[in-house]
């Protein structure tokens, strides 16, 4: 199971291709443009937000809402683009009154990009670098979830922290947690912290600053089994720290207990086994988040992300200009106060990605019924020891 993504920011659309998915998956454009909604809400969100309602064109591997086997192209159209057509115009000539960016933002791709691919317009850096890509990450995402969904794989997300306010410790089953989120505009599970947060981002929009913050994803119903100790890029822990960190303005991914897990001896930390003849081996404690060996120990995985402040800012950084080297105070592109809590959603579903590709791994299978085969027959031999 693989994908590729393409798109600028300010282009015509954004399209991934899903190759390797098994045949027979119900999907619905519904539930992705659900997904695509999501990640478009968010108290500090900018105005590309008001311009976009992303919404997802299927236009290959799909037949009469199922999968067929072959590779399923995606589409979402940026409708800002006929604000661009010039300046982003694919074949023909620059504009004669072209505005060239050259004033990289710190903390941007912008500088490292344009040294790199050698372009004197920064612009054909952000464009590529933009968080606005993550939109066709949560429509790959959204296609993962749905073949999750079958085998009763769900994924929730909540904000830890924003800026220098920690929420919790909360009450309250995941699903309860992740349902009061869900109606939050921070996507924050406590809504006294919620009010100081919104407040918190207010003063900083004010102060012309950005605020980063820390996300949860949990995903409840993982087999044991998924994800290897054999090699290095098996490990279900080592793939999904990089399907995060993947991610635009991810500066830190924790598993479990993560960093914290260092600071405490051995007996505070690993979960100890215990069997009953209806659930099978289980754990009372989940410090290890689900993965022990790089693989999935059957209870919930619990991983953690660290959302650096978005890098523009309304009170620019310093800077030097690309071309003149003059110091100036870098290019203030239209951007958000505050992502974290799109880029929780962003994280369930490059998540939800890393989990199904490492399902498919395990249980292979060209058509969902023979991988619901291999899935039950695993389960009742997992049963039996
Ligand atoms: C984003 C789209 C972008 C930004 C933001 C996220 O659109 P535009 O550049 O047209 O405003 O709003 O991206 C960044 C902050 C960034 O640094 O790239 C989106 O779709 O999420």
């Amino acid at each position: 199971l693989r994908y590729l993504t393409a798109g600028e920011s300010h282009g015509p659309e954004l399209t991934a291709i899903i190759e390797g998915l098994p045949s027979h998956v119900p999907l619905s454009t519904d539930q992705i443009n659900h997904q695509l909604w999501r990640r478009q809400q968010g108290y500090g969100r900018g105005g590309r937000m008001k311009i976009e309602t992303d919404r997802v064109e299927i236009t290959s591997g799909l037949r009469f809402g199922k999968t067929l086997g072959s590779p399923l192209t995606l589409h979402v159209i940026n409708k800002d683009w006929k604000n661009w057509q010039e300046r982003m115009a694919v074949e023909g000539e620059p504009p004669a009154d072209l505005a060239v960016v050259t004033k990289p933002r710190p903390g941007h791709a912008d500088l490292s990009g344009a040294l790199k691919y050698a372009h004197d317009d920064v612009r054909n850096v952000l464009e590529r670098a933009s968080a606005r890509n993550t939109a066709t990450l949560v429509a790959v995402g959204a296609v993962a979830r749905q073949l999750l969904e079958i085998f009763n794989i769900r994924i929730y997300s909540h904000l830890v922290e924003i800026g220098p306010i920690q929420v919790g410790p909360l009450e309250g089953s995941i699903e309860e947690i992740a349902a009061r989120a869900e109606k939050s505009e921070v996507r924050v599970a406590d809504p006294v912290k919620e009010q100081e947060i919104i407040e918190l981002i207010k003063r900083t929009r004010k102060e012309g600053n950005s605020l980063g913050g820390i996300f949860e994803v949990v995903v409840t119903g993982v087999p044991v089994g998924l994800g290897s100790y054999s090699m290095p890029d098996r490990r279900l822990d080592a793939r999904l720290a990089c399907a995060l960190m993947g991610i635009q303005a991810i500066k830190g991914v924790e598993i479990g207990l993560g960093f914290d897990a260092a600071r405490r001896v051995g007996s505070e930390v690993h979960d100890e086994i215990f069997y009953d003849e209806k659930r099978g081996f289980y754990r009372e404690t989940n410090g290890a988040g689900g993965i022990e060996g790089g693989i999935s120990n059957g209870e919930p995985i619990i991983v953690r992300a660290a959302m650096k402040p978005i890098p523009t800012l309304y009170k620019p950084l310093r800077s030097v200009d690309l071309k003149t080297k003059e110091k100036y105070e870098a290019t203030v592109e239209r951007s958000d106060v505050c992502a974290a809590p799109a880029a929780a959603v962003v994280g369930e579903a490059v998540t939800a990605w890393t989990i199904a590709q490492a399902f498919c791994e395990k249980f292979g299978g060209d058509s969902l019924e023979e991988m619901k085969r291999n899935y039950e027959s695993y389960l009742s031999a997992v049963r039996a020891r």
